[in-house]
């Protein structure tokens, strides 16, 4: 009997599980674009349009195959509310009583799915390098989770970057080569743009008239949307950027969005692209001399590492995952999160302002920079989890909710990462050029004209003393703080108490 073969926002892969399973002659294929998608958090205007006017191409390169595809638009007054309420109006319309899909990555859609009046028959997601269950079995039994150790596994597994036995050059991670600042006077590459055809700028109407209160710049709208365009970007960054990757991995320069970052998640994340055959392509490069082996490893790191790694707990921990906050965290997120104007922070203006035109911040920005303040200020993690997940083209709850409570907020209380990654000024102008032009000065540690961060980094040790002074990654920084005179420490904590007044009276910081 037919079946409906239901193709989500972000499994837009050619080789789909689902499709792979489903019969071209008989069963009918079902793309919607849904209120409950696109509204389960306030989505970034440029990510609900990136992934419209992918869905949109995906399906015309379905239909060109041959396929019947039942696609739901959203300005369609037809277009049900919701994935599963899609399912069941298109069962009744084809007649067709049972659905396939590819298991969705999101716990929130797969309890929906699991309660649709149309049963769904799910298929495993083998774009993922490592399967749930075998990322269970690693994972059980063992005291500590920790990436490097899955990443090797991961290593020996795929044969990628082998020397047999051994790790590519002799080590696993060359990352003691990757920290440098880098320089303005650096050749930049930047990521193809890709000027939006009819179909596009179809959906960039749809999101200008339907989203009006959602955030972020639409225009210019620059992404790729078809998997061809989106391997031409691909091409761009192995052959301008992955030879500096790995050198500049860290850094961070004003007025510089992209640096040597591939800037491909969100097409990796939606399916247009696949993690295997870019670490392959990586790893070729090495091969024919044309990128350096501690740049090629460590952007395979971060794909058969941490990408897999992330997704492999997000998996094991369930939907409560999300709601943990081992540092009791309650502070409302700042607005200036979601305005750059309205913060004088130099770095976090930088990373904020570029978030909303682009859809896109690079990690360090993300982790070091929005997330460190976020977890030295005492930031409510859920609430910026929310943040994270509505702002980035390419955040999806598996990906992101790992990386905002578990690594960046320390909310999942050291299962995913060993230590919070708290930092002082220092950290930030060591980096990159932003103290420069603050208003703030990085060099003052508390009082009048202190750099924020200062104060609230020691604030922060100070006031989780409880749970975080027994972890030996943390104890050289509480004999600093224990060194200081009984002065410099009062002195530190009403600097910092002054400006956590500041952000819950709504005040500039
Ligand atoms: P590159 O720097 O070029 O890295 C190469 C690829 O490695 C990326 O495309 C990505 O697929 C993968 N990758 C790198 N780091 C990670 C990581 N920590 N976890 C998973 N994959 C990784 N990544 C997302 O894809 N979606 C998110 O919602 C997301 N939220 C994040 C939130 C926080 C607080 C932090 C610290 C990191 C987050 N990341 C997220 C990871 C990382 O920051 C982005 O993958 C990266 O910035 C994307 O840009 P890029 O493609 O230029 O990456
Ligand atoms: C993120 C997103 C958005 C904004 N809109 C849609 C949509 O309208 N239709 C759709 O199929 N998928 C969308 N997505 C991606 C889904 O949210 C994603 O598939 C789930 O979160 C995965 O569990």
């Amino acid at each position: 009997a037919p079946r409906l073969v239901l193709v989500l926002g972000d499994q837009l892969s050619p080789g789909l599980s689902a499709l792979r399973a489903a019969d071209k002659a008989h069963d009918v294929v079902v793309m919607a674009e849904v209120r409950a998608e696109a509204g389960y958090v306030r989505h970034h205007r440029k990510k609900i349009a990136f992934l419209f006017a992918a869905m949109r191409h995906f399906a015309e390169t379905l239909r060109a195959e041959g396929w019947r595809v039942a696609y739901g638009r959203y300005d369609d007054p037809e277009t049900a509310g919701s994935i599963p309420a899609e399912l069941v109006r298109r069962a009744a319309e084809y007649g067709v009583e049972t659905a396939i899909a590819t298991e969705c990555g999101e716990w929130r859609l797969r309890a929906a799915l699991a309660e649709c009046p149309v049963p769904v028959e799910v298929q495993a997601d083998d774009r993922f390098l490592c399967p749930r269950e075998d990322f269970a079995a690693w994972a059980r039994g063992r005291k500590q989770l920790r990436m490097e150790y899955f990443y090797r596994d991961m290593r020996r597994r795929t044969g990628l970057l082998m020397e047999g036995d051994d790790p590519a050059g002799g080590q696993w991670n060359y990352d003691h080569d990757n920290r440098k600042p880098a320089d303005r006077d650096l050749f930049m590459p930047a990521p193809p743009r890709f000027e939006p055809d009819a179909i596009t700028e179809e959906v960039l109407d749809v999101v200008e008239k339907h989203f009006p209160d959602h955030p972020g710049d639409l225009r210019p709208f620059w992404f790729a949307v078809t998997p061809d365009q989106a391997q031409a970007a691909a091409d761009a960054f192995f052959r301008a950027a992955l030879p500096h990757f790995g050198d500049y991995q860290d850094a961070m320069l004003r007025g510089e969005k992209f640096l040597y970052h591939s800037v491909l998640s969100a097409y990796l994340n939606a399916g247009l692209l696949d993690p295997l055959d870019l670490c392959r392509r990586a790893e070729a490069e090495w091969r024919a001399g044309r990128a350096p082996l501690n740049a090629v490893e460590g952007y395979v790191r971060q794909i058969l590492g941490w990408r897999e790694y992330v997704r492999g707990i997000y998996d094991l921990e369930g939907p409560d995952y999300v709601s943990r906050n081992h540092l009791d965290a309650r502070r409302d997120l700042p607005a200036f999160y979601w305005n750059p104007d309205a913060t004088d922070m130099a770095c976090v203006k930088a990373a904020v302002a570029q978030t909303m035109e682009e859809a896109y911040a690079h990690h360090i920005q993300r982790l070091m920079v929005t997330g460190t303040f976020a977890l030295i200020a005492g930031v409510d993690p859920h609430q910026l989890h929310e943040w994270y997940l509505a702002v980035y083209a390419d955040a999806y709850e598996w990906v992101e909710a790992p990386n905002v409570i578990g690594m960046s907020q320390f909310a999942d209380g050291g299962l995913l990462g060993s230590k919070p990654y708290a930092a002082s000024g220092a950290y930030v102008d060591r980096m990159s050029d932003h103290c420069a032009t603050c208003a703030y000065l990085v060099k003052v540690k508390r009082g009048k004209g202190a750099c924020p961060f200062n104060p609230l980094y020691w604030d922060f040790l100070n006031r989780n003393r409880e749970k975080l002074a027994r972890n030996p990654r943390m104890a050289q920084m509480y004999r600093t703080w224990d060194r200081m005179s009984d002065e410099n420490r009062a002195g530190t904590l009403d600097s910092a108490a002054d400006i956590l007044a500041r952000l819950d009276r709504g005040a500039r910081v």
